[in-house]
């Protein structure tokens, strides 16, 4: 009655990024996705995105004839997302594959993001079958919570790569406009942030409420200005929330967060990973009173009950999708975080529309959404993004609803998947610079000696430099 998995395809591709920096490095011009695919007899068909690196495409290259032929009830979907994390476990142990989390804020391993590759396909392929939006099949008995998921405006440091070699104008072709003037040069000073969080708020998110920012790159007296500068720029009525990914130590954090709260008052809502670890974070938030976020200290279901346990944290950016194992774990951290007072959101990292429109899919299902998403689509990626024909576009606010249609929600561009597609097997053919994500490699050529920062006391990307 339920039908049969036709077939399970996946593609490695390569996603046009900005030179983009952190605590570990910078963004080089292109990081690597892999796009997942599920088509039923029927002829219903669903996608998914995940993070790219080599053990990951081994584990799905082993699995993926053992998911052609499995049924769709919920219970045999179930039963087949089960047996994918046995595999995975299998094989990683078999090959030698890192499966664990490493040490930059992006690193997670293996099962995690083949779980959630083969959940994003399968579930948006049953929806498309059953005729409903993704949404309502993920938030089960009930269906959606809401029909409207809102982001928040995600924006960088951005450097100076002339004369480097390193090539971007693959994420810069397509729209012209002030903010995507602003983005095409240095963005690494008061003055600078400023205009790209204008430009940003004007051209990409008129009416947004939430401005991220990615520090841990200039040393933190200078980030301390920075955000100053932004804020007052910005208004009152858009909040400010800075990101260093546990560049700091405890000291500085406090220093800085002290600081910076005294000067913003409600416009700092909360802070995000100033120190790692959760005991770390839990003095912080002590001496602070200001809530903290991660999405590095808690990332699956253990360290969330440890870090509320702590009082690490107050709120987890953990409902992404590719971290946690899929949208249907996403959906249920939410109604843990409800059951326990922890707010709730979700962290993004470089991506294209189809994990977007996964991300507005778990939003809309998921028990609370406490505060605005993150997003890399919307100032980095939509604009060069082939891979969907109707990407979910974003309204006064930073508002994306749900598309009226089943399934995703987006018509995917195959074409446009088997394009960037080429691009990863021609930049792996000699060099093999792509297969996996690594901000290190364009660090190093854009700022020669540039050094890592596991390697150093004071961890932001700036401190790595020859001469700092
Ligand atoms: O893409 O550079 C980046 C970010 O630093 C990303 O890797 C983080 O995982 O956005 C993320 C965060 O909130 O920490
Ligand atoms: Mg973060």
């Amino acid at each position: 009655m339920y039908g049969k998995v036709e077939s399970f395809e996946f593609w490695p591709v390569l996603a046009p990024d900005f030179p983009l920096l952190n605590v570990s490095g910078l963004h080089a011009p292109f990081t690597p996705r892999i796009i997942t695919r599920c088509l039923l007899q029927d002829g219903a068909e669903g996608w998914g995105e995940v993070p790219c690196n080599t053990g990951v495409i081994r584990v799905l290259r082993a699995v993926q004839g053992e998911i052609a032929g499995t049924g769709l009830s919920s219970e045999e979907t179930k039963a087949t997302l089960a047996h994918v994390v046995a595999r995975s476990r299998e094989l990683s142990a078999q090959f030698a594959l890192t499966d664990e989390r490493g040490s930059a804020s992006f690193d997670r391993g293996v099962t995690n993001h083949v779980r959630a590759g083969v959940q994003m396909a399968l579930h948006s392929a049953v929806a498309q079958r059953m005729g409903v939006p993704l949404c309502d099949l993920l938030g089960g008995e009930n269906g959606r919570r809401r029909s409207e998921v809102r982001f928040n405006l995600y924006l960088f440091f951005l450097a100076d790569t002339a004369g480097s070699g390193l090539d971007y104008s693959f994420a810069r072709a397509g729209r012209r406009d002030e903010f995507a003037a602003v983005r095409e040069g240095a963005v690494l000073d008061a003055a600078g942030a400023v205009r790209l969080a204008q430009a940003g708020v004007a051209h990409r998110m008129p009416g947004v409420k939430l401005v991220k920012w990615k520090l841990g790159v200039l040393a933190p007296r200078e980030e301390l200005a920075v955000m100053l500068a932004v804020a007052e720029a910005l208004g009152p009525q858009i909040q400010i929330v800075p990101d260093p990914n546990a560049a700091w130590d405890n000291e500085t954090a406090i220093g800085f967060i002290r600081e910076l709260k005294a000067a913003l008052g409600d416009q700092l809502p909360y802070f995000e990973d100033p120190v790692p670890g959760r005991e770390n974070m839990a003095i912080v938030h002590r001496e602070t009173g200001v809530p903290l976020a991660t999405n590095m200290c808690a990332a699956n279901f253990a360290e969330h009950e440890d870090a509320l346990s702590r009082q690490a944290i107050q709120i987890t950016l953990g409902g992404d999708c590719h971290y946690i194992g899929g949208s249907d774990e996403a959906v249920r951290l939410s109604h843990w975080c409800a059951a326990h007072g922890m707010g709730f959101a979700q962290h993004s990292n470089t991506h294209l529309g189809i994990s977007h429109a996964h991300t507005v899919q778990m939003g809309a299902a998921a028990a609370t959404q406490d505060w605005p998403f993150d997003s890399h689509y919307f100032p980095w990626q939509a604009d060069s993004d082939p891979t969907v024909k109707t990407p979910i576009p974003v309204a006064f606010g930073g508002i994306c609803r749900v598309p009226d249609r089943p399934g995703l929600g987006v018509a995917v561009d195959l074409d446009g998947v088997l394009r960037l597609h080429q691009l990863y097997l021609a930049a792996n053919r000699h060099g093999r610079a792509y297969q996996n994500r690594d901000d290190g490699p364009a660090a190093e050529v854009v700022y020669g000696g540039w050094v890592r920062p596991q390697q150093r006391a004071n961890r932001w990307f700036l401190a790595g430099t020859p001469g700092q």
